[in-house]
């Protein structure tokens, strides 16, 4: 006896695309991008940062100078910035500033949109400091 072959349903179809759909989703935007900048006498290292927009960004700022640094950026005013570890008092002063002691470190997880994002030790005489994220 020979099955006569029946296309897929309309319904079959859609489960099929949005099964596709999920897992293409999921596979982008599970894991974090984890990125370490540490603040040095007075540079930020890299200075440079190459991200993915549609991954969550788990940002780690190290102090490896001897002087503390207060970094600023307009990429830490969006609201869903959350601080997730704070090792030497309270960094994120929800002013778009992230303050690290000496051998202090901050992270902080967020998502971003494209565009470049500029940041900045604020601290005076730190001019120089700078650096950008560029989320593409
Ligand atoms: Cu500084």
């Amino acid at each position: 006896m020979v099955l006569p072959f029946r296309a897929p349903t309309k319904a079959i179809r859609l489960l099929l695309a949005l099964a596709a759909t999920w897992n293409f989703v999921s596979a982008c935007s599970d894991s974090a991008q984890d990125i370490r900048i540490a603040a040095q006498d007075y540079r930020f290292q890299p200075s440079e940062i190459h991200l993915q927009a549609d991954r969550p960004i788990r940002l780690t700022l190290v102090n490896e100078g001897r002087e503390a640094h207060e970094v600023s950026s307009t990429l830490f005013l969006r609201p869903e910035v959350r601080p997730i570890d704070d090792q030497v008092g309270p960094p994120f002063t929800g002013r778009g500033l992230i303050k690290i002691n000496v051998g202090g470190s901050a992270t902080v997880t967020l998502r971003a949109p494209v565009g470049t994002y500029f940041y900045r030790c604020v601290i005076p005489g730190h001019r120089g400091m700078e650096g950008m994220l560029i989320v593409e």
